[in-house]
């Protein structure tokens, strides 16, 4: 079975893969279980008619299912793992909120303009938290395959690393080393390579949060 799915196009490029992190989980869902897929980009200032009669809310991602189209990655990769259950992704439940505090703690952080307000040790705190589990268990979430938690969290670092690099000249701890190489791990990937979103998009995606 193919699925039809509509993820974010680039910002000033509509023909290019944009920088939604939850467009991107669904991307790699389908591409480490090797389900072909056609992609529609969609510009999500200018949104096309026909996207938002079949989506009224207008979020992407949104994946064609059975004929009817399903919004949310987290429904959409629980769709996934029901219709194409090889490899199994789903995580045991004792991992399945693992550093999911990670993506607010680093929006928190980069749009922060006061250094006093302890956005920046809260996000160290969650990563130091991420580093624990990857010692005990790694290295991935749950040991030696992939799951769906890595893949939710793949594109959520890719961005931390590149906006806080960018808009605040900040990179994770080297003492960290257990999410360093975590991260190489996950960035390496084929399914990653594949579906990521240049640097440049990535920045220019938050910069209207940045700059609010
Ligand atoms: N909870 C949703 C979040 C999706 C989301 O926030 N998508 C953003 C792009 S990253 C979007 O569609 N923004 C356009 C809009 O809201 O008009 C999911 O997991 O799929």
């Amino acid at each position: 079975m193919s699925f039809e799915v509509c993820v974010k196009a680039a910002a000033g490029d509509p023909e290019i893969l944009g920088d939604c992190p939850f467009s991107q989980r669904v991307l790699l869902t389908l591409e480490e279980k090797k389900v072909p897929y056609k992609m529609h980009l969609i510009n999500v200032n200018e949104k096309p008619q026909w996207f938002l009669e079949m989506n009224p809310e207008g979020k992407v991602p949104v994946i064609k299912v059975d004929d009817k189209w399903v919004p949310d990655s987290d429904v959409i990769t629980g769709v996934l793992e029901e219709k194409h259950p090889s490899p199994p992704l789903a995580p045991p439940p004792e991992h399945s909120s693992v550093g999911s505090k990670i993506f607010p703690a680093f929006v928190k952080f980069l749009k922060s303009k006061d250094p006093n307000d302890g956005s920046e040790q809260a996000l160290l705190d969650e990563l130091k938290a991420l580093d624990d589990h990857l010692k005990d268990h790694g290295p991935y979430i749950n040991g030696e395959n992939i799951c769906a938690v890595d893949l939710s969290l793949a594109p959520k670092l890719y961005h931390l690393q590149v906006a806080l690099g960018h808009y605040k000249n900040w990179t994770i701890p080297e003492s960290l080393s257990h999410v360093h190489n975590y991260m190489k791990l996950l960035f390496s990937r084929e399914s990653f390579e594949k579906t990521k979103p240049a640097p440049d998009h990535v920045v220019a995606g938050w910069a209207p949060k940045v700059n609010a």
